[in-house]
């Protein structure tokens, strides 16, 4: 008995030399007029049972706050009424906590959110590994040998080469993740049996902030404010599926369903996509795939939790709204419930209209792809919204024909899948990211095979999107190495890519290459906007018109290792007879239409672009 009276003492003496503190709010500001109204602020922090919350003018508590039984967390919502820098005050019995919360004025929409088209070239770069723009952020888990570290590349180092990529005709940056990851190694995924870190971002651990190797906060809105200058869009990668397995959620989640299992006991992801889209196929056939955590490591977000859904839709928004991008590039997109993403891609919009959002669902098939996209209510009776996919079943067939000289026909039998989609006008293609290894390392690939890829990506249907340092035949075999460093982006290296002068005679003629094929895109609204027809396919020949109105422009592929000379109708491009075909890349000669055909004579491995003089 009296030993219990000493044990409750004990206790009681704890409690009360301990008063709340505060250590984060998510999200730290909002912004005035915004058609999401009040806000959900969540407070973490210490000893916040009892808690009370008042805010500063300018704020309104709405409702009574919502708080865990540890009190580690605090849920309370706010609504914003005026702008200004205010505070968030949380008090108990032992005192009281308080911590800035900032109230923006409305956003300025001129130049901002303006999402991205089929008029827009794509630039995907992986931040750590393009450019170095500022030596002092290269701290202690920063190792250029080390492939599975820090290599120094940040955000100025992108703002200092907005140039050459004007010069290279992008119109949009997809970066990878820039939120903080930990800032330690990563001593639970092993990389060649050593501990890694977080350099490609995909490992969050405080989704509301940027990573420190990368810059500031500041310097992503300096980046976001240089590039709509220069007349480039910024597209964020954002993830919602995972955090990071250091993630101070993992050992001490906000609610007790935050995570879809905990650390000890999860599902493991099998991967087991195709049940997805499976009309047929129970739920439970679906848990692993949907619930386990990715790679065994990657703790899984439940988004049926509405707090989760409601503090994840708010985190995009958040993004958006404070720094004004253009568009987002979803990863992981399939591992999260449609109902989840119906609520979240309309909450985007209805904020931003003109907003566009890319999904990651990488799969070769397009009848599981094009499943994932909006426009349509699939048999679960959700259209999840989403605009676009990066199109992976046609990144592959490009792959087998244009790097290892298979048959060309697989991209038209590819295509001819369209009819799948609700709009493939808006996929985002590709020949290369940074995920697989590069084109350059793929078993047969040329330079020349590597031209005839972009040559098809920057004039076939969809949004074009390069991978940095593919314009200058990057290599790189496997996803460590397909993350290679710009040569030139680094303190120290021998040269600079990024200049005329610092690449080789090859890669000076590809990017200039390149650099046509974006002009010519830029130049022929067809090539944009066009309906694409296939006018000639064989094995390893393809024909194929962008025809607009009265204006069509011509795109014949000889994949072969002969010449080739071939003649198909061209009729239904609308081109009229006697009509004199010029070939934009100097190919071949004119060629005057007869009888409703074009003829052609193409060398070996060689691709024309033919408009009407
Ligand atoms: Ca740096
Ligand atoms: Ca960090
Ligand atoms: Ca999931």
């Amino acid at each position: 008995m009296i030993r219990t009276i000493l044990v409750n003492l004990c206790l009681v003496l704890t409690v009360a030399a301990q008063a709340p503190e505060i250590v984060k709010v998510d999200p730290p500001s909002w912004w005035v007029r915004s058609s999401l109204n009040p806000v959900r602020v969540l407070i973490r922090g210490r000893n916040l049972q009892g808690a009370r919350v008042q805010v500063g003018p300018g704020l309104r508590v709405v409702g009574p706050p919502k708080i865990n039984e540890r009190g580690t967390y605090v849920f309370i919502d706010v609504f914003v009424e005026s702008p200004g820098g205010r505070n968030i005050t949380v008090t108990t019995p032992k005192g009281s906590a308080r911590a800035p919360f900032e109230v923006l004025g409305p956003l300025n929409r001129a130049g901002s959110f303006q999402g991205f088209s089929p008029a827009d070239v794509l630039y995907l770069i992986m931040i750590d590994r393009f450019a170095d723009g500022d030596p002092s952020n290269n701290d202690g888990i920063y190792d250029r040998k080390n492939k599975f570290y820090y290599h120094g590349g940040d955000l100025q180092g992108v703002i200092d080469h907005l140039p050459y990529l004007k010069e290279l005709g992008v119109t949009a940056i997809w970066l990878t993740p820039w939120y903080d990851n930990y800032d330690r190694l990563n001593e639970i995924e092993l990389k060649e049996d050593k501990p890694s870190t977080g350099f490609h971002g995909y490992n969050p651990q405080d989704f509301y902030g940027v990573e420190e190797h990368f810059g500031t906060f500041a310097k992503l809105r300096e980046l976001v404010d240089a590039a709509h200058r220069n007349g480039i869009k910024i597209i964020q990668d954002q993830v919602m599926n995972h955090t990071g397995p250091y993630h101070p959620w993992v050992d001490d989640p906000p609610t007790p369903t935050w995570f879809n299992g905990t650390k000890a006991h999860h599902l493991k992801n099998s991967f087991q996509t195709w049940v997805l889209h499976d009309p047929r196929a129970v739920e439970s056939l679906k848990r692993e795939t949907m619930e386990g955590w990715f790679l065994d490591f990657l703790p899984d977000l439940n988004q049926h939790d509405p707090e989760v859904a409601r503090y994840l839709i708010q985190n995009t928004l958040w993004w958006i709204g404070t720094t004004g991008f253009d568009g987002i590039r979803m990863d992981t997109w399939q591992y999260v419930p449609n109902s989840f993403w119906c609520d979240w891609t309309s909450a985007v919009k209805r904020e931003f209209p003109n907003f566009r959002v890319v999904g990651e669902v990488k799969d070769g098939d397009v009848v599981h792809t094009s499943f994932f996209q909006g426009g349509r209510v699939r048999f679960d009776g959700i259209d999840s919204g989403l605009d676009s996919l990066l199109d992976f079943p046609l990144f592959y067939p490009i792959r087998h024909a244009f790097a290892e000289g298979k048959a060309i026909d697989e991209i038209p039998k590819t295509l001819a899948k369209d009819y799948l989609y609700t709009n493939p006008e808006i996929l985002v293609t590709l020949l290369g990211g940074h995920d697989d290894g590069r084109f350059m390392s793929e078993k047969g690939a040329t330079i020349a095979g590597l031209k005839l890829a972009n040559a098809f990506v920057l004039t076939t249907r969809g949004v074009p999107q390069l991978y940095y340092g593919d314009e200058i035949a990057m290599e790189g075999e496997d996803e460590p190495t397909t993350r290679g460093d710009f040569p030139g982006g680094f303190p120290g290296d021998k040269r600079n890519a990024f200049t005329a002068a610092g690449r080789t005679k090859e890669e000076q003629e590809l990017f200039e290459y390149i650099r046509r094929l974006t002009a010519l895109r830029r130049e022929l609204e067809p090539l944009r906007i066009g309906a694409l027809i296939n006018l000639y396919v064989a094995e390893q020949q393809y024909a194929y018109a962008r025809a607009l109105r009265n204006n069509a422009v011509v795109i014949v592929f000889n994949n072969d290792n002969n010449s080739a000379e071939f003649e198909f109708d061209v009729t239904r491009a609308g081109l009229r007879d006697g009509a004199l075909m010029h070939d934009r890349l100097a190919v071949i000669r004119d060629v005057a239409i007869r009888d409703g055909k074009l003829r052609v004579n193409l060398p070996k491995r060689s691709v024309a672009i033919l408009v009407s003089r």
